[in-house]
């Protein structure tokens, strides 16, 4: 799958809880640390507005799914276990979950709006603990993983660049690629710092900055301040959009959770994203469900929702710097040879072009390209180049020899 999202953040934050609400896989989720050890993976989805409405067309999609306009595009979730204070070196669960995150392409931090947990995840007085904190010491505990992998063949790394004639950016990349690092999260860390050339004369100092800002390069990260239900949340919440440099996302992972089974049991109208909710058969109720409900209507009116797929859509879209664009083979019917009607919706990085596109259909596509025609809704086609970088929402027909 095109896009990885890891789920991470101290224990008993309620990560396994927000999984089981975009994946609707179960996954076991309790109040107390280290309930997840294995890591949970599922399927989530981006939702995007579906071109279906501009060009007033049906559509009939194929790997993804249109509800009312709304085009839900896959990525891959992944739920790991919690880290504490230390993991790095072995502490709690050390990093075997570190290690799980290594394909992630953007990470979610759960934290603990409340404040009712301590930095080891145990239950404790709402409001009683900082969840800036947790921000804090979980961006050390990557950083430090990182550089714990470069630490490790220092010298031979160091080495290469000098005398096996590999660049620096060659021989850190090399290192690094393993945890996803590319090459341009290497030059973009380099150069947001000012280090040695030579590699062999770096300090402790040096590898912990660059390894910090390798992880800020290749690693973007949303914050999803969730439990926002309890009482005292709120404060929190505009504290850590204050203090921080990441989007901060409130959530309730609780309420989507409830509200996602509750409409695939059919007794209720949610579109996952949506500010409200409508209860379909009021008689199929018990009062208790009719009480939690009206709980949950009470939260998404004073937050505008539950947020949890606005977690994914700022993760993907907006921190993995993602887009969504539309493939067709016939630019008049926007269809697929089989007749379907904007039948893939395609996650692309943003700046890919119509080559990139081509390439990611299948090699052969990309191999024969010739041009691309862009179609817009008002029925007028633009014939572009291999070189033409793609919009959000295009639909792309692509022409091969
Ligand atoms: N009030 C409230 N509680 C929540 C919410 N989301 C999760 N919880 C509770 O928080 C506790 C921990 O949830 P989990 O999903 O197991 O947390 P986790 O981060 O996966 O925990 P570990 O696997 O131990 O790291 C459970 O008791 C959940 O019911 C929420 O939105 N509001
Ligand atoms: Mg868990």
């Amino acid at each position: 799958m095109s896009v990885q999202v890891g789920l991470v953040g101290k224990p008993n934050v309620g990560k396994s809880t927000l999984f089981s609400a975009l994946t609707l896989k179960p996954a076991e989720a309790a109040d107390y640390p280290f309930t997840t050890v294995e890591p949970n993976k599922g399927v989530g989805h981006v939702r995007t507005e579906c071109p279906c409405r501009e060009f007033g067309v049906e559509c009939d999609p194929r790997n993804s799914v249109c509800i009312e306009g709304n085009r839900f595009v896959p990525v891959e979730i992944m739920d790991v276990a919690g880290l504490v204070p230390g993991a790095h070196e072995g502490r709690g669960l050390g990093n075997k979950f570190l290690d799980d995150l290594r394909r992630a392409d953007v990470l979610v931090m759960v934290v603990d709006a409340s404040g009712s947990t301590d930095e080891e995840g145990r239950p404790v007085e709402p409001g009683s603990h900082d969840p800036l904190e947790d921000v804090r010491f979980l961006e050390r505990e990557l950083d430090m993983w990182i550089k714990g992998i470069l630490e490790k063949d220092w010298e031979r790394t160091a080495r290469r660049a000098s005398l096996e004639g590999l660049t620096v950016y060659e021989a850190l990349e090399d290192r690094l690629s393993g945890i996803g690092v590319s090459r341009e999260d290497v030059e973009k860390a380099l150069e947001a710092l000012d280090l040695p050339e030579d590699l062999s004369s770096w300090s402790e100092e040096d590898l912990e900055a660059f390894a910090s800002e390798v992880r800020k390069a290749s690693k973007p990260m949303v914050i999803a301040a969730n439990k926002i239900d309890v009482e005292g949340a709120e404060e929190n919440v505009e504290r850590l959009k204050e203090e921080l440099d990441y989007p901060v996302i409130p959530v309730c992972a609780e309420a989507e959770l409830a509200l996602r089974r509750a409409a695939e049991e059919g007794l209720v109208r949610y579109v996952p994203g949506d500010s409200d909710f409508e209860i379909l058969d009021e008689s199929r109720l018990t009062d208790e469900q009719k009480r939690a409900l009206e709980f949950i209507r009470g939260i998404m009116e004073e937050w505008g929702g539950t947020g949890a797929q606005d977690v994914v859509n700022e993760a993907v879209l907006g921190a993995a710097r993602r887009i969504v664009v539309y493939p067709v083979e016939n630019e008049n019917k926007l269809c697929d040879s089989e007749g379907r009607v904007l039948p893939d919706a395609i996650l692309l990085e943003e700046g890919s072009t119509a080559r990139d596109l081509a390439y990611k259909i299948h090699s052969e596509i990309g191999d024969s390209f010739v041009r691309a025609i862009v179609i817009r809704p008002d029925g007028s086609k633009d014939v572009v180049g291999e070189d033409y970088v793609l919009s959000h929402g295009d639909v792309v027909k692509i022409q091969t020899a």
